[in-house]
């Protein structure tokens, strides 16, 4: 997909400098949107594609669109129970065997090599609604959900990000091999497999294997994820921390297998079922609970009742809570 080095990253090839704004609050004239044509054009691409894509659902047999399913939900986990809660936040421990799954699982997410992901979403919490924030929701909704893909990044995200701990993920080899490897990861996991599948096994036509369990599945997958960014940190009530942005919203929540509950998950980024509500509305920290059953992850890490109870008493919205 968008433009991409040996790592998984920008290489800035195709760039054109549009317009530049100004941040008075900066105290001078700065370069704020550089437009990195080659990502906008895959991105309207991927999802012109996906249109297609569900324009063929009538023609597919059952066992495509189960197929579709599956890979949705298995590259959804790479990016929940992987990159963000294992990864990002350390919220819980995952044996070789499992981190080995979510890597795989993660590569067939296409969203930036864990290492990547991993490192702005730290900065997005530390930094969280400026312009070290990589998808600042104060620049707006396109920004937040897909319009900070399709630009270089504010110079503050690579300053401010330079001082993110980061050994933790350096010193994991499942980490860094997948980033090694991430685009031949990608084109098999993200590409090959979901499309060959389908073909092999009940002799699906490979058009239908491509525009639907590739195409139209990754295009919803990210903008679920987006979905985070943007509704996720605009609407929503803030029972836990009425003073930041980051919002409780189910229908987010449901889209992306549990990650709707924002304003509890800025408030207690470290606990691994990101809500206090349990399973509920959150395949995720099903997921991470079954593995925990089958004893290949342990260690989670959860916000207590009392500290939850003083936190909303201290800063909450006064909403009602809802799981
Ligand atoms: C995608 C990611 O969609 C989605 C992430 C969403 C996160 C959501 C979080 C919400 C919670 C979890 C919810 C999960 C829900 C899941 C539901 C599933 C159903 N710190 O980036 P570069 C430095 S990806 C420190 O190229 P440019 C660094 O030295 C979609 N330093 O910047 C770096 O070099 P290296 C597919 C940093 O040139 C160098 O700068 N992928 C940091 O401005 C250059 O970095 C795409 O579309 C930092 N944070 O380019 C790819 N950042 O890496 C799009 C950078 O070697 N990306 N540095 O160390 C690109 O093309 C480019 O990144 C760019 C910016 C054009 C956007
Ligand atoms: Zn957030
Ligand atoms: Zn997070």
């Amino acid at each position: 997909m968008p433009e991409s080095s040996p790592h998984g990253k920008s290489t800035g090839s195709s760039t054109e400098d549009v317009f530049a704004d100004t941040y008075a609050e900066k105290g001078g004239p700065g370069p704020v949107r550089t437009l990195v044509w080659r990502n906008i054009w895959l991105m309207v691409m991927l999802h012109a594609g996906a249109l297609y894509g569900v324009c063929l659902i009538p023609t597919a047999c059952a066992l495509t669109l189960a197929w579709t399913a599956v890979c949705f939900f298995f590259s959804a986990l790479g990016v929940t129970a992987g990159a963000h809660r294992l990864w990002s936040h350390r919220s819980y421990k995952a044996s070789p065997a499992l981190r080995v799954f979510l890597a795989l699982a993660n590569s067939m997410a296409f969203q930036n090599d864990i290492y990547e992901w991993a490192r702005d979403h730290r900065v997005h919490h530390k930094y969280s609604e400026t312009d070290a924030d990589p998808h600042n929701a104060k620049r707006g909704f396109f920004f937040a959900h897909v319009g900070w893909l399709l630009v270089r990044k504010h110079p503050d995200v690579t300053e401010k990000g330079r001082k993110v701990e980061l050994s933790d993920l350096k010193a994991d080899k499942v980490v860094m091999f997948q980033r090694r490897h991430y685009k031949l990861s990608v084109l098999i996991l993200c590409f090959l497999v979901p499309m060959l599948v389908p073909w092999y096994f009940w002799g699906e036509s490979l058009l239908v294997g491509y525009f639907l369990p590739v195409l139209l599945r990754y295009t919803v997958a990210l903008n679920a994820t987006w979905l985070v960014n943007s509704a996720a940190h605009m609407w929503g009530n803030r029972p836990y921390d009425h003073t930041i942005n980051p919002r409780e919203n189910r229908i987010v929540a449901f889209s992306a297998i549990g990650e709707g509950f924002h304003n509890y998950h800025h408030t207690f980024p470290f606990d691994y079922a990101t809500s206090e509500f349990g399973c509920r509305l959150n395949l995720t920290t099903a997921f991470i609970d079954l593995m925990c059953f089958l004893r290949l992850a342990c260690e989670r890490r959860s916000a207590s009742k009392e500290m939850i109870a003083a936190r909303v008493q201290r800063t909450g919205d006064g909403s009602v809570k809802s799981g």
